[in-house]
C-alpha cells in the first residue's frame, strides 16, 4: 500500500542531451551520473551511439540520454549516428539543447523539430569557465530568441559549476510517473560495451587523422575470475593500410594502445585486466548496413 502512494509522488522521464559536436554534451552526462560512462575527447564525433545514464533520488528518476553530435550525414554510419538524434527528440520528457559560449552555429531543421517538439526545453550555454560574463549574457539573449527554451542553465561541465542548477530545472520539469529501471541501476549498457568504448577513446587519443574514424571495436571475450578479468577485443578498419598504422612499426603502436586500455579499463571496472588486441580489415564497413547493425547501430 505504502509502495502505491508513494508511486503517486514519484517522478520520471527520458531526458536527452542534444547539440552540435564537442559542447560537452557527454562531460555534462558524466558529471550528473558521477560516472565516466561516455567518453570524452577533445575531437569531433567521438559520441556514436546513443547511451543511457540513470540517477536516482528518493522520489525521482532521471534516465539521461547523451547523444552524437548534430551533423550532416557523409556516409551510413553518420546516418545511423543522426537517427539516435532523430529518436531522442521523438522520445523525451524533456530536451536539454547544449550549446557552448559563442557558438552560433546551428541547423534549422533540428532548430524546428526541437521548437515544434511540444517537449520542455532547458537551454544549458555551456564552457562558461572560458568566457566573460557579457559573453555568456549574449549567448543565452541569441538562444533564447531561437528556442524559446523553458529554463536556462549556465554552467560549466568542467569544473561542475551550476550543474546542480540542470538537476533542479530537470526535476521540475519532469513527469509524474513510475521509475522506468530498478533503482541500482546506472546505465542500459554492457560492462562490453563500456570496454569498446574505452578502447576507441584511447585510439581516438593516440591516432590521427582518419584513423579514430575508421575503427569499430568488438569484445569478444568478456570473461571474470577470481583476480583478473580476461578481455579479447578486436579492432575493425577498412583498409589493409589502416591496419598497419594501428599496428605501428614492429607493433609498437598497438602495444602502447594496449597498455593505455588496459590501464583505463582497469580503473572502470576495478579488476585486474589482461587484455589482448587484435586487428582485422573489414571493408568499408562504415557503409556496410550489415556490418553497421552488427556493431551495434539502427534499433
Ligand atoms: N573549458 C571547458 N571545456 C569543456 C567543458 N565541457 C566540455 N569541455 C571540453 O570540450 C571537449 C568536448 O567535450 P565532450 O563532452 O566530448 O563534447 P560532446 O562532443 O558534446 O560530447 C572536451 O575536450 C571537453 O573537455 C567546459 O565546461 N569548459
Ligand atoms: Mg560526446
Amino acid at each position: 500500500m505504502d509502495s502505491i502512494i508513494d508511486n503517486k509522488n514519484h517522478k520520471a522521464g527520458f531526458v536527452s542531451i542534444l547539440g552540435n559536436p564537442n559542447v560537452g554534451k557527454s562531460t555534462l552526462m558524466n558529471s550528473l551520473v558521477g560516472e565516466r560512462l561516455s567518453i570524452i575527447t577533445a575531437k569531433a564525433q567521438t559520441t556514436r551511439h546513443r547511451i543511457m545514464g540513470i540517477v536516482n533520488g528518493e522520489d525521482f528518476q532521471i534516465v539521461y540520454s547523451d547523444t552524437p553530435g548534430i551533423l550532416e550525414p557523409n556516409y551510413k554510419m553518420q546516418e545511423y549516428m543522426m537517427q539516435y538524434v532523430d529518436t531522442a527528440l521523438q522520445d523525451s520528457d524533456i530536451l536539454l539543447y547544449m550549446v557552448e559560449v559563442g557558438e552560433h552555429k546551428h541547423f534549422e531543421g533540428i532548430i524546428d523539430s526541437v521548437r515544434r517538439s511540444q517537449t520542455p526545453i532547458v537551454l544549458i550555454i555551456n564552457k562558461i569557465d572560458k568566457a566573460s560574463l557579457e559573453q555568456v549574457e549574449q549567448s543565452k539573449g541569441y538562444w533564447e530568441d531561437l528556442l524559446h527554451p523553458d529554463k536556462v542553465c549556465c554552467i560549466s561541465a568542467l569544473t561542475g559549476e551550476h550543474v546542480q542548477d540542470v538537476v533542479e530545472a530537470v526535476v521540475s520539469l519532469l513527469p509524474y510517473s513510475p521509475p522506468y529501471f530498478p533503482k541500482d541501476e546506472l546505465t542500459d549498457r554492457s560492462m562490453r560495451f563500456f570496454v569498446s568504448e574505452i578502447i576507441r577513446e584511447k585510439i581516438l587519443q593516440l591516432y590521427q587523422k582518419e584513423i579514430p574514424y575508421s575503427v569499430e571495436i568488438e569484445v569478444t571475450l568478456f570473461k571474470e575470475q577470481a583476480n583478473v578479468t580476461h578481455i579479447d577485443a578486436i579492432i575493425y578498419v577498412e583498409r589493409e593500410s589502416q591496419k598497419g598504422i594501428i599496428l605501428g612499426h614492429k607493433g609498437s603502436a598497438i602495444k602502447e594502445l594496449g597498455i593505455h586500455s588496459r590501464k583505463a579499463i582497469e580503473e572502470f571496472i576495478d579488476t585486474k585486466v589482461y587484455l589482448t588486441l587484435s586487428v582485422k580489415v573489414q571493408k568499408d564497413w562504415r557503409n556496410d548496413d550489415n556490418r553497421l547493425r552488427n556493431f551495434g547501430y539502427g534499433f
